[in-house]
């Protein structure tokens, strides 16, 4: 995007002829912004099946309205073979779940839209 300058001295009585510049802003690629995760402690029963991490997530990028990957990790005392993060799939997307790691990849063959509707389960 252009920008105009517009620079002009004055003398304490008369005011400069205005001289211009034009400055080209060349824009970078901002990180996406993540929020609206719930701040309250999720209660879940052992063995009781799925259950949606969040309702509310929300992602912002600043320069485009398509996400090309997410991750979802077990943090804190993940325990292997007990934790299991899972997604809902689709014709777009494909997940990978890493035992090991506790994480949960999430990447797509066409960028998605931006919404909350892809939550790990
Ligand atoms: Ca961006």
């Amino acid at each position: 995007m252009t920008r105009t300058l517009t620079v002009q001295v004055n003398d304490g009585t008369l005011a400069s002829n205005a001289s211009t510049r034009s400055v080209v802003v060349v824009p970078v690629n901002d990180a996406p912004v993540l929020s609206g995760v719930e701040p309250t402690t999720l209660a879940y029963n052992e063995s009781s099946g799925a259950k949606i991490i969040t309702a509310a997530l929300a992602v912002a990028d600043a320069d485009s309205a398509l996400l090309a990957s997410a991750t979802v990790r077990l943090s804190v005392n993940y325990r292997t073979g007990q934790d299991v993060l899972g997604y809902v799939s689709t014709a777009t997307i494909t997940g990978a779940w890493d035992v090991a790691t506790g994480i949960l990849t999430l990447r797509v063959r066409i960028r998605w839209p931006i919404t909350a509707s892809h939550c790990a389960r």
